[in-house]
């Protein structure tokens, strides 16, 4: 148990950090950027800006803070069920400077509410849960900006320093013993209700890369003929291959030498081989997994590698323990805008010795999106059960763009098996071969 004034003091850090972040993600650009549509797959900037206000304003002005309205009149243009992401433009939203002063004014009274609750008690308000849910919220928001920011075209506007070199030198792979888990929580008290409850989960051993796969390596695989053979892709992957008329992924380009390059926030940049590869749909990660002779991870054995320790059976929140992240363990919280070469993390490593489990780039599973055993939802159904069964494959780990109040051992994200605009990358896995885990 954490006092309640622990916990204030941390959630307002939390909420403090998300809206910088926010402003300086909207505020780079014009209001001409702001309002556009840098992809029919994104909001305008300006909608999510709001959004992240409305929210704020449904759960803890009027849940929490029991608070009148600020703008009842605008609950259904920021409602993300009600208008899919390529209509947005076409709303009457708010301004700029609208934009702005409602999540201003809304922040204000956030404060109010946080200043007053008693962080325990009833089950939204304890431990704080509502205002983590809301910095989780505002941080996933403020990552799907920056890849409305990373779609965009036109000069660069964001700047971070180069992401950290390799430390260390990995071996390719590394063996996980079968045996029992627990996978999820029931204890950590900001998680979400699609990480909950915990559950035991018996696996056989497998064998896990012990990182995610780079750009080098993916270039191998693309110039054996990768994306023009049928037989290294599933039939679905191999018919979205044809469609979307895939060759490399996105945002890579070759220049009349044959060099590789990619497009990174508005700067075309040497392709890195030592950097893992990011913007590959799930289906280019099945294909290379086969071309390599191995398979996607399931979303269990990835969470087993990234949490079981050994040495007490305990699952713990990240692979180095259950000490928050630092610049030391993982690239998290876009100090950087892009992941870093494979070996930069050795104090981010889990006992096993698997690296760069957490931040870099998400990672694709084989898992489909569905609930735990006795899930239930919470605080609403369309966080995460109305997903639940859809085309959606689980994502873990968090990417270079992921702040650490929105990534854990257990955190799932979920999106469909052919988007690539998020930071996605993945690792390979295996079954054992005979006798190979007796050792
Ligand atoms: C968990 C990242 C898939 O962005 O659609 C934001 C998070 N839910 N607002 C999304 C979310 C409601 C969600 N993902
Ligand atoms: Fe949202």
């Amino acid at each position: 148990m954490t006092a309640p004034e622990v916990v204030r003091e941390r959630l307002a850090t939390d909420l403090a950090r998300a809206r910088d972040r926010s402003r300086a993600l909207t505020d780079c650009v014009d209001d001409g950027d702001l309002v556009a549509q840098h992809s029919p797959l994104m909001s305008p900037l300006v909608w999510d800006l709001a959004h992240i206000g409305n929210q704020e304003e449904l759960w803890l002005v009027r849940d929490v803070g029991g608070r009148e309205a600020v703008r009842r009149d605008i609950d259904e243009l920021y409602d993300a069920f009600a208008h899919p992401r390529s209509t947005r433009p076409a709303l009457p939203l708010l301004n700029p400077d609208e934009a702005r002063r409602y999540v201003t004014q809304v922040r204000d009274k956030a404060w109010d509410v946080l200043d007053r609750s008693p962080l325990q008690g009833r089950r939204l308000e304890r431990d704080g849960f509502a205002f983590a849910m809301i910095a989780q919220h505002e941080q996933q928001h403020d990552e799907t900006m920056l890849a409305t920011h990373q779609l965009r075209t036109g000069p660069a506007v964001l700047d971070a320093p180069a992401a950290p070199a390799a430390r260390t030198a990995l071996p390719a792979e590394v063996i996980v013993p079968g045996g029992e888990f627990e996978m999820g929580t029931s204890t950590d008290p900001w998680a979400l209700d699609n990480e909950r409850p915990s559950h035991r989960v018996l696996l056989p051993a497998f064998v896990i890369d012990a990182a995610p796969v780079t750009n080098g390596e993916y270039l191998e695989f693309l110039g054996d003929g990768g994306y023009d053979r049928p037989e290294l892709w599933s039939e679905r992957g191999w018919a979205h291959r044809r469609s979307a008329d895939l060759d490399a992924p996105q945002f890579w380009q070759r220049d009349g030498s044959g060099s590789w390059w990619r497009r990174v926030f508005g700067r075309v940049v040497p392709l890195h081989p030592n950097q893992p590869v990011v913007h590959v749909c799930y289906f280019e990660a099945q294909a290379y997994a086969r071309w390599a002779g191995k398979r996607l991870p399931t979303e269990a054995e990835w969470e087993r590698a990234a949490r079981w320790d050994p040495a007490s059976g305990r699952s713990r929140r990240f692979p180095w323990g259950d000490a928050e992240p630092t610049a030391a363990h993982a690239n998290l919280g876009q100090r950087h805008l892009e992941p870093a070469e494979v070996g930069a993390y050795p104090d981010g490593a889990s006992p096993l010795g698997v690296h760069h489990l957490i931040g870099d780039v998400w990672e694709w599973t084989s898992s489909d999106f569905l609930p735990y055993p006795g899930f239930s939802f919470f605080p609403y159904r369309e966080y995460s059960e109305v997903f639940f069964g859809g085309d959606y494959k689980v994502l873990r780990g968090g990417s270079f763009g992921t702040d650490p109040v929105a990534c854990r051992g257990t955190f799932r994200n979920w999106d469909h098996p052919v988007r690539r605009q998020i930071f996605a990358g993945f690792r390979c896995a295996r079954d054992v071969a005979p006798g190979e885990a007796d050792v």
